[in-house]
C-alpha cells in the first residue's frame, strides 16, 4: 500500500473514532424523551420576541402566540424591535383592543444587533418562565405547557425543543435535525445539551444572565452560561417548533455559516469549561469540539490527501474521488440521495463549520445580518 493511501485511511479512522465512541454511548444509554421529572405546571410566562424588519410575517406570529393553549392572563409579551419598517406599528395596532397578554414594546432607535436587544428584553422580563422565540417560527399549541412541565423539575433551569417540520420542505435540513435530535437527547440524559434553538427555548427567570453583545449564538450562550452556574439545560423532543430552511447549497451557506461561526466562537470563548462541570465538560463539550472544530479540518485533509493518493496510484481515474464528492453534493442539495440524505446533511454542516472557522480566523463575524426574506415566504 502506498504511504499516501495509508495516511488517508489513518486520517479517516482518527476522524471517525469519537463518532463511533459516541454511537456506542448512545446504544448503552438508550436515551429517549426528556430526562426531566416532568409534571404539570402553569407558571407565569414572559415571551420574548426580537424583531428586525418582520412586517411580512409578524402578524402571523402574533396570531400563533395568541392561539397557544395557556391562560393568557399569565403571559406577558416582550417585543424588542429594531426595525426600520412598520413592524412596531403592526404590533401596536394588533394589541390595541387586546386585554391579554400584556405587551411591553421596547423600541430601539437603531439596530445594535440581536444580542444587545435580547439582553434588554431579558432584563425587562418579570415572569417566572422566560420563553425566547424567533419571529420566523411556528409553535404548536401545547408548547408552553411542555416547556413548563420540564422546568417544574427543580434541577432543570432551561429547555429547548425540536424542529419537527422544516417549512419549505428542505430534506437537507430535516436530515440534519433528525441526527441532531438524537445527539441532543443523549447529551441531555448524560447531563446537559449544548445547542439551544432560537425558534423556541425556555428559561427559569432566576437563572438568566447577560450574554456577550457580539454573540452570534445567543440562545446557546445563555444555556451554556446557565450550565456553568450550576443549572441543568436540556433538550426535550416533545417541545416542538417549525422553522424554514433551504436545501440549495449556496442559499444554505448564509444562515448555516453564520450560525456555525457563532457556535465555534462560543466554544472557543468557553474553552476553560472543557473537563469541568461533570459529564457536560467531560463528554458533551469535547464531542461538540470534535464535531464543530476538529473534524471539519480533518475531513478536508482526508479529502485532499485521498485525492492525491488516488491520482498517484490510479492516474486520471483517481479524479473519480473529487467527482464523486461533487456528484454527492449536486444530488444532496436536490434532496435526491434517498437513504444517504442524512449523511449529506452532516457533510453540508461540516462545510459550514469549515467555512465558519476560516471566516473567524480572518476576523469576520459581527452581530448583525440581513434577514432572509425568501425563507419568510413560508410563513405568510
Ligand atoms: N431586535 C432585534 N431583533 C433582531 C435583530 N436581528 C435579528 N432579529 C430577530 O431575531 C430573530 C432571529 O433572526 P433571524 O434572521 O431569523 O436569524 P436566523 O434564524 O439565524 O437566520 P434567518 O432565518 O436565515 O434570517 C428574528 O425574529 C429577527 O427578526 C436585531 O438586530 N435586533
Ligand atoms: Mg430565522
Amino acid at each position: 500500500m502506498s504511504p499516501l493511501v495509508a495516511i488517508t485511511g489513518t486520517l479517516l479512522a482518527v476522524t471517525a473514532v469519537p463518532y463511533l465512541a459516541f454511537l456506542g454511548l448512545y446504544a448503552w444509554v438508550g436515551p429517549s424523551g426528556s430526562p426531566a421529572e416532568k409534571s404539570e405546571a402553569k407558571p407565569t410566562v414572559s415571551v420574548v420576541l426580537p424583531t428586525y424588519n418582520e412586517s411580512q410575517i409578524v402578524e402571523t406570529k402574533l396570531e400563533d402566540l395568541l392561539a397557544l393553549d395557556y391562560p393568557m392572563e399569565k403571559v406577558e409579551l416582550i417585543v424588542v424591535d429594531s426595525s426600520t419598517d412598520d413592524t412596531r406599528e403592526i404590533i401596536r395596532e394588533y394589541f390595541a383592543d387586546l386585554e391579554a397578554p400584556d405587551l411591553t414594546l421596547i423600541e430601539e432607535d437603531e439596530r445594535r444587533g440581536l444580542a444587545p436587544a435580547l439582553n434588554e428584553a431579558y432584563e425587562a422580563a418579570e415572569r417566572e418562565m422566560v420563553v425566547k422565540t424567533d419571529c420566523d417560527s411556528k409553535l404548536p399549541q401545547n408548547v408552553l405547557r411542555e416547556a413548563a412541565a420540564n422546568l417544574s423539575d427543580p434541577k432543570v433551569d432551561a429547555v429547548t425543543g425540536r424542529n419537527v417540520e422544516v417549512l419549505g420542505g428542505s430534506g437537507v435540513e430535516s436530515g440534519y435535525r433528525g441526527v441532531q435530535s438524537h445527539i441532543q437527547q443523549l447529551e441531555s440524559h448524560l447531563d446537559s445539551t449544548l445547542i439551544f434553538h432560537g425558534p423556541f427555548s425556555a428559561f427559569e427567570n432566576d437563572a438568566l444572565l447577560p450574554i456577550d453583545p457580539n454573540s452570534l449564538a445567543d440562545d446557546t450562550e445563555l444555556a451554556l452560561k446557565i450550565r456553568r452556574q450550576g443549572g441543568r439545560v436540556i433538550f426535550d423532543p416533545a417541545v416542538q417548533y417549525k422553522e424554514a430552511s433551504h436545501s440549495a447549497f449556496v442559499k444554505r451557506r448564509k444562515q448555516k455559516d453564520r450560525r456555525a461561526m457563532g457556535l465555534i466562537r462560543l466554544l472557543v470563548q468557553h474553552r476553560d469549561a472543557l473537563g469541568e462541570y461533570g459529564k457536560y465538560g467531560k463528554l458533551v463539550l469535547p464531542f461538540n469540539w470534535w464535531f464543530m472544530i476538529v473534524s471539519p479540518w480533518l475531513l478536508t485533509l482526508t479529502l485532499v490527501v485521498g485525492t492525491v493518493a488516488a491520482i498517484a496510484s490510479l492516474g486520471t481515474a483517481g479524479a473519480a474521488l473529487p467527482v464523486a464528492v461533487g456528484l454527492f453534493t449536486f444530488l444532496g442539495q436536490r434532496d435526491a440521495l434517498g437513504p444517504a440524505q442524512a449523511l449529506y446533511s452532516l457533510f453540508d454542516t461540516q462545510v459550514s463549520l469549515l467555512r465558519a472557522s476560516v471566516e473567524l480566523l480572518r476576523g469576520k463575524g459581527d452581530g448583525t445580518w440581513e434577514v432572509d426574506t425568501e425563507l419568510r415566504e413560508a410563513f405568510e
